[in-house]
């Protein structure tokens, strides 16, 4: 074990100073009730600056929201050029990098190890109308494996049932095969649930890799350094040490509990069932913790932390064999899964379709994937409409694939697992003469003069 001092640059109040100084970061003192209110006002500013909310009906802990819900923040964070985003988090998955245990670590300022009421010392906000009750949201569930003792991060919604108990939802994710494999050993499986993240360690936590590769290593490669953990005190766990607050405490086997509704990242809402229970041994938290929250449904800091993460991942795979491949948008009315925009550069005919093929052999929830020449942005839905507006003809370029796997999210999902995917080839068609596409506007060098010199003109 190593002994270190603290490093600044990783907890989320670097990237809330960094926010604040690029004007990114809205403090609110009106009081808000956290019973639907908070979530509302997340809402309404759903593309706009993080909301740092002072003061929350109930509690004395600060709550913060949108910290994640554009790609320009999660740049500020790290101080990228948005063009670096994609580079940075392929470069993420390839290059984890060991974490490095430190001593006095923030986030165990606090030790709760007896009557622990979560309902009282969390403030969980309530989102959508029918949800089932308060959900914590930003949790990071960091455990082992049973046997190979290698770790894994992934975040879930955590209902609030009782004092010291959550619910939790899993997916067919590597928690739940690690949970299934500790409950076949007749073992419970050992969990820290972490709220309160720098951005980059949110998205590493949905980075794709095999079970047993460690997203916390991950977040490591995002800073380009370990990332700092702190040894949890009543389990075998690691937890980032800068984060905001800890719970410590395990899954027993075979326990479920009725969890849900709650709306889900579909934008409709995930049906009430049986579901995992997590119980909660001790709480360890930084003085005067931020409560991380994010707004479910498919609100935007939802879609992103697992849409970037799988841009990534598409990209990486689809450039194996698409190398022309230039950039991707899993796009915010797609739900961050289901839909792709790609730019590529076109050199022969017949390359959009390859790529709308590649794209949807990579990943079974994508359904639709447009393709678009370079010199437009995929991040820009106008001008990807405008590609599809001059340089579709429907006849040749909608391209239908009946009867792929796709993933039980879908709910048009066919009763044997399948739905028709399909893609549009919104590429220039080489028969006609190139400038017939060219894009009619005032000389580069004009608008370069009056992006740079903007202030004068408002003055
Ligand atoms: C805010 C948020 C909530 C999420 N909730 C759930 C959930 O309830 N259940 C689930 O299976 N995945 C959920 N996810 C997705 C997983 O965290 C994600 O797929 C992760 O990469 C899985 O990790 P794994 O690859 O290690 O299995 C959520 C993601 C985010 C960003
Ligand atoms: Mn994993």
């Amino acid at each position: 074990m190593q002994e270190g001092d603290w490093d600044m640059e990783q907890d989320l109040r670097a990237a809330m100073k960094k926010f604040e100084a690029a004007g990114e970061l809205l403090q609110v003192r009106k009081e808000v009730d956290p019973d639907y209110e908070l979530s509302a006002v997340l809402w309404r500013a759903k593309r706009g600056p993080a909301v740092l909310f002072e003061k929350v009906k109930g509690s004395k802990m600060r709550v913060i929201g949108n910290v994640n819900n554009t790609r320009g923040k999660f740049a500020i964070s790290l101080d990228l050029p948005r063009s670096e985003i994609l580079p940075r988090l392929v470069h993420g998955m390839e290059k984890p990098v060991k974490v490095e245990v430190v001593s006095n670590a923030p986030c165990q300022q606090v030790v709760i190890e007896r009557d622990i009421d979560l309902a009282k010392l969390l403030p969980a906000p309530r989102v959508s109308e029918k949800d089932a009750g308060p959900y914590l949201t930003a949790g990071i569930l960091i455990a082992k494996h049973p046997e190979t003792g290698l770790r894994n991060c992934s975040i879930h919604r955590m209902q609030v049932h009782g004092p010291d108990t959550l619910g939790v939802n899993m997916a067919p994710t590597h928690l739940s095969k690690m949970y299934q494999r500790a409950g076949e050993l007749n073992e419970p499986l050992q969990v820290a649930v972490c709220i309160g993240n720098h951005p980059a360690v949110m998205l590493a936590s949905n980075m794709y890799g095999r079970l047993g590769s460690d997203e916390l290593e991950m977040a490591g490669a995002l800073f380009g350094k370990p990332l700092q953990v702190a040894k949890c005190r009543t389990i075998n766990m690691e937890a980032p040490a800068g984060c905001e607050i800890v719970l410590e405490g395990e899954m027993r086997p075979g326990e479920l509990k009725e969890e849900g509704p709650f709306g889900e990242l579909m934008g409709s809402y995930a049906f009430r069932g049986k579901r995992q229970v997590f119980h909660c041994k001790a709480v360890t938290m930084r003085e005067d913790a931020i409560y991380h929250h994010v707004v479910g449904s498919n609100h935007p800091e939802h879609l992103l932390i697992m849409a970037m993460p799988r841009e990534a991942n598409i990209y990486k795979s689809a450039k194996v064999t698409f190398p022309r491949l230039e950039d991707i948008n899993m796009t915010e009315g797609g739900c961050g899964l289901f839909h792709a925009v790609v730019s590529i550069r076109k050199t022969g005919e017949g390359e959009g379709k390859k790529a709308i093929l590649t794209l949807l052999t990579l990943n079974d929830l994508l359904k639709q994937v447009t393709v678009v020449d370079s010199d437009i942005d995929v991040h820009d839905p106008v001008m990807v409409e405008w590609a599809i507006a001059t340089r579709v003809r429907a006849e040749k370029d909608v391209v239908l694939f009946p009867d792929l796997k796709t993933n039980k999210l879908d709910r048009l999902a066919n009763k044997d697992g399948t739905i028709t995917k399909w893609g549009i080839d919104a590429t220039r068609p080489l028969d006609l003469p190139a400038e017939v596409y060219e894009y009619a506007t005032v000389p580069a060098e004009i608008m370069k003069k009056v992006e740079r010199d903007w202030e004068q003109y408002l003055s």
